[in-house]
Parts: C-alpha cells; sequence; structure tokens
C-alpha cells in the first residue's frame, strides 16, 4: 500500500477554520499474507493501519474500539497534550488499559504540526502491527514550495513469532541470559515485503516523503539511487533544506526529504545502455545494532517450520517508478552507488547539522534543573538480563512489568490506578522529594522516589543528561513533549556550533557508549513517560516517568473523569473473570 495524499482536497480546507476530525479505529487480528501464520494486530483491518490526517489546531476525536482478546491501548506520539493529559495513551501512566469488547474516545488537539504515527503502547502490540502514520499539516506549509505530491514510507522491523507470547517471553528468560533482543525476520516497509513496494510517480517530478521508522528494533540508512535526499523535517521540526545522500533513522523517529528528478544522476539513466524508468529506494538495517551476526543465525526460540532456514536480508528495496510502469530497475541493486554531487553524509543519526527553519529570535530558554540518567542492561538474580535507568528497572502491574513489590507508600504500581489519577488523588504524599542541590551541577538536581517517578516543578527547564553504558545506541522518547537536542556524543560540537539554535526532537538516538544532552520545558502538568522507544528494552524496564507538578495539574482543574474510572473498573472486572477462568 502506497499512502498518497489527495492534494486538491487539501488546497481546498485551507481556508477553513479549526474543525474537528472523527476517526473511528477498531484493534482486531488479522491475517494480511496467506503463507504466514502470524496473526497480525491491525487498526482497521489493515496493516499499517489508517492514514490519520488533521491540520493543526483542529481537535482530533477517535474513537478506539478493542476486539482483542487482551487489553489494549492506542499512543498518539509527539502529540503534545496540553490540557489533556489523560489522552496520551500510555498505560499505568495516563490511564487504564482497555479491556476487551470496550472503548474509549481520545480528543485532544492536534498539535504540533508534523510526521509522526499512532501505536499500541500495551503488551508489545505495536510490534505485532498495530501502528499507522497520524499527520498534522500546516496551514501553511512553508516548505511545501519544494515539492508537489508526498508519500509516506512506514519502514519496520517484521517478526515471524508474536511478540509478547513469544519473543518477549524468551527475552526477559534466563534461557537468554546474554539479553540477545529477538531477530526481526524481515523488513516491512508499508505492510510490503523487499521488492514488492512499487511508488508510481504519477507524473510528480518533486516529492515529499515522509520516513517514519516504526520498527520494535531496528534502526535503518535510507537512501534512493541516484537523488540527492533533500531533507526538510526531522520529528515534527521544519528544517531548511539539508542535502545528503542517507541518512539514518532510528526507531519512533520522523525524517521527511524532497527529491527532484531534474536532479538525477546519469550514471543511473544510462545503466546498461538503456535508460531505467525506475530507481531503488534502499532500507539497509544498521548491523552494528545486532547483538548477533544477524544474517547468518537462526534464533534459539524458532520454530523449524521451513524445510530450510530463513535469514534475515538487512536490505530493502523499494522500487520508486518514474513512468509508472512499475517495471523494476535495470541496474541490479548490487551495484555500486556513485557519489553524489553537492550531497553530504551526516555525521550522527540524529541529523544535528540540519538547521530549524523557524530561528526563535528569543533563543533556548536557559535550564533551571539538571538530571542525569545513566542507561545500563544487566542480569537479574534470577539470571534474566534487565534495562535500567539510574539503577532502577521499571515496574508496574499495568505495563505487564511487575518486578517487585508494590510500595506501600507513595506512587504506587497499582493496575488500576494510573500514575495521573494518583497525582490527583494524593498530590501532596507521592513521596518524591523536590529538586536539590547536588553534586554534579550547579542547578538543582530532579529526585525521585527510587522506583522511576521523577518529581518535576512546573514550568522548569530540565537539562536531561542521558549517559549510556551500554555499546548500542538507544532512541529514547519522551512523551508530552519535544526536546532540543543540545549535542550527542558523536556529534558533541552541536553545542557550540548551534548554539541558541537547537533541533528540537522528541526522539534522540543516545549513542553507545556515549551521551546526549537535551533539554525540555516542563510546560505541561501531568505524567509522562520517557523511555528507551526499542520494544524489548522498554519491556525490560528502559523507562521512567516525569511526574510534573500534580499542584499545578489541579489548579488547572483536572479532575479523574467519570469515563476513565469505568474504564478502569472494566478492566478490573475483566481481569477478575479471567482469573476465574484459568
Ligand atoms: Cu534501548
Amino acid at each position: 500500500m502506497v499512502i498518497q495524499i489527495p492534494f486538491g482536497f487539501v488546497s481546498l480546507l485551507l481556508v477553513a477554520e479549526a474543525a474537528k476530525v472523527h476517526q473511528t479505529l477498531i484493534i482486531d487480528t488479522i491475517y494480511p499474507y496467506p503463507t504466514s501464520v502470524k496473526p497480525i494486530i491491525s487498526a482497521n483491518y489493515s496493516f499499517p493501519g489508517p492514514l490519520i490526517e488533521a491540520y493543526e489546531n483542529d481537535t482530533l476525536i477517535i474513537r478506539v474500539i478493542n476486539r482483542l482478546l487482551v487489553p489494549s491501548i492506542i499512543h498518539w506520539h509527539g502529540m503534545h497534550q496540553i490540557g489533556t493529559p489523560g489522552m496520551d495513551g500510555a498505560v499505568g501512566i495516563t490511564q487504564c488499559a482497555i479491556p476487551p469488547q470496550s472503548k474509549m474516545i481520545y480528543k485532544f488537539k492536534a498539535e504540533p504540526a508534523g510526521t509522526t504515527w499512532y501505536h499500541g503502547h500495551v503488551l508489545e502490540q505495536y510490534t505485532d502491527g498495530l501502528y499507522g502514520p497520524l499527520i498534522i499539516r500546516r496551514r501553511n506549509e512553508l516548505n511545501g514550495r519544494h515539492y508537489d505530491s508526498e508519500r509516506i514510507l512506514m519502514v519496520s522491523d517484521w517478526y515471524n513469532n508474536c511478540a509478547h507470547t513469544h519473543l518477549l517471553r524468551w527475552y526477559l528468560s534466563p534461557h537468554n541470559s546474554n539479553g540477545y533482543e529477538p531477530s526481526p525476520d524481515a523488513i516491512v516497509v508499508n505492510g510490503k515485503f523487499t521488492q514488492s513496494l512499487f511508488i508510481p510517480l504519477s507524473g510528480s517530478s518533486r516529492v515529499r516523503f515522509r520516513i517514519i521508522n516504526t520498527a520494535a528494533f531496528s534502526m535503518y540508512t535510507v537512501s534512493i539511487d541516484g537523488l540527492p535526499l533533500h531533507v526538510i523535517e526531522l520529528d515534527q521540526t521544519d528544517t531548511l533544506s539539508y542535502t545528503v545522500s542517507s541518512f539514518n533513522i532510528s526507531v519512533a523517529q520522523r525524517v521527511s526529504f524532497y527529491i527532484s528528478l531534474n536532479e538525477i544522476d546519469l550514471h543511473y539513466t544510462a545503466s546498461g545502455g538503456s535508460a531505467t524508468s525506475s530507481l531503488f529506494i534502499r532500507f539497509q538495517a544498521v548491523l552494528s545494532m545486532y547483538p548477533v551476526d544477524i544474517v547468518n543465525y537462526i534464533p534459539p526460540y524458532e520454530l523449524p517450520r521451513y524445510p530450510y532456514p530463513t535469514f534475515f536480508n538487512p536490505l530493502y528495496l523499494a522500487i520508486l517508478s518514474l513512468d509508472s510502469t512499475n517495471a523494476p530497475p535495470t541496474y541490479r541493486a548490487s551495484q555500486p552507488t556513485p557519489t553524489l554531487q553537492n550531497t553530504v553524509t551526516p555525521l550522527d543519526t540524529n541529523l544535528l547539522a540540519a538547521r530549524p527553519l523557524h530561528h526563535n529570535d528569543d533563543g533556548i530558554p536557559t535550564a533551571t534543573h539538571y538530571l542525569s540518567v545513566v542507561i545500563a542492561l544487566a542480569s537479574d538474580k534470577d539470571g534474566i538480563k534487565r534495562s535500567y535507568l539510574n539503577n532502577v528497572t521499571y515496574s508496574s502491574d499495568a505495563n505487564y512489568m511487575h518486578v517487585r513489590p508494590d510500595p506501600t507508600q507513595g506512587i504506587t504500581s497499582d493496575e488500576y490506578a494510573p500514575l495521573l489519577h494518583q497525582m490527583a488523588i494524593k498530590p501532596d504524599s507521592l513521596g518524591i522529594s523536590p529538586p536539590r542541590i547536588e553534586a554534579g551541577s550547579p542547578l538543582p538536581t530532579i529526585q525521585s522516589d527510587g522506583q522511576g517517578h521523577y518529581l518535576v516543578p512546573y514550568q522548569a527547564v530540565v537539562d536531561l543528561y542521558l549517559s549510556n553504558t551500554d555499546v548500542d545506541s538507544h532512541p529514547f522518547h519522551l512523551h508530552g513533549f519535544n526536546f532540543w537536542i543540545i549535542a550527542t556524543s558523536d556529534y558533541p560540537e552541536a553545542e557550540y556550533l548551534y548554539y541558541d539554535n537547537y533541533v528540537q526532537r522528541d526522539v534522540v538516538s543516545v549513542p553507545g557508549s556515549g551521551w546526549a544532552k537535551v533539554r525540555f520545558v516542563a510546560n505541561n502538568p501531568g505524567a509522562w513517560l520517557f523511555h528507551c522507544h526499542i520494544e524489548w528494552h522498554m519491556s525490560g524496564g528502559m523507562a521512567l516517568a516525569f511526574i510534573v507538578s500534580p499542584q499545578q495539574l489541579l489548579t488547572q482543574g483536572y479532575t479523574i473523569p467519570k469515563n476513565q474510572k469505568n474504564l478502569c473498573q472494566a478492566l478490573r472486572e475483566f481481569n477478575a473473570e479471567n482469573e476465574t477462568n484459568n
């Protein structure tokens, strides 16, 4: 499926005022491939799920209906949810999971504009297919002059086995004492396997591609043979055109670029003496991410299902058809890519050299608070490799991540009392100290309860220093905010080169054995998850929650809505019934 945007429709809407955009998402399993026995968890019986689009500041009203046999949820990645902290869709943090045969209506402002996605956020359901594109348009798209049509490409890991019942069970077991992440079996783009996705240009010569990494684990290097890529958006931040030959995209990150066919390299069009009418779009999995030699590896949990082993192919090829005939390229994919003129190869995964389109004349606010977060993986007493942030592995009944007894005081991991509700119920007894001066920073340091809950004052400007003791990179995502990426160990000069004009993203790839420094403004009271977006690490406890000002939350009039109490009660009843049945 190539998702094409009807442009006539869009221009008609340009004059409209902020509107209400209604959508229903039914979560249910499907079997999209006759040869695959794996059930895909889908939104609206489609994989990926349907495109949801709106204009900036529209109100999205999305009815999510769970038809699975287990609880489910949808998270609206990158939406700031200002004033709607209960609509983030993070189980145990902002709400209870939606039990089977129940529904929830999400209502929130489409903000900020840009390329993003929605996805499952419990029981590793997005790894099994529960995701789709979410595009928030600006009424005045300044970069819009560069292109006349656009395509959305969602690149993802494909696993032959079910994520929660099979892969996670193995991942967090003593049988996997090395902590090897489950190995993806293939790459899919828009739900299609390699060399089966055709993208006809349909007469368009200047095309914007919105690339969304919806993988559970993999990072990819993206390029198009013979064409420079002009990057114009990182996550939901517009950038000045930044021309590269290829770029990396880590899990949950988004990159938009445009291409212009008049820049095509003649080495390709003249290939084999006859003009090729199509080009390969390449998604090359970054092999250093994998704990094993993945192209020659059969995981121990793999069932001998086929008469011959199938190995992971790290190079995905989509076919960009210039004349819309969908004929394959006349050159071989193995042919070396000619060096493109006037392009660069970025130094870092986060593309910090891309400059924001909108320069804020006031600069970036000065930090008022500090928090250092040490990322680690280590074996517990049972020989299970778990993930730790500041020596704490996140434990939550609600997220099926129960690894230690519930604390008797302060914040509990009660499955029926998400953090947001606890903030409203006991704002003064959450058991977390206010910030205080500590060694390591002249700024007051954000404190936690020792259980991964960090109390942040309203309007604090927080410098997060992420220090990675693991050899692999980790893509960290912050709910409810974006952050300025000040620098990383892959590009430390960025702090000085781009002083006061850092780029904002909502996922930062923290380099292996390195660090990243980011800054955010805690202007949105609520409970916000901060976690590695690699599904296996997240479920292994690589998460923490920012508790942003319970007092301000109440001052702004937050009370736990009745329908949210009902949802928690419905989950309680579902669980009770299930326990009786088992
Ligand atoms: Cu990670």
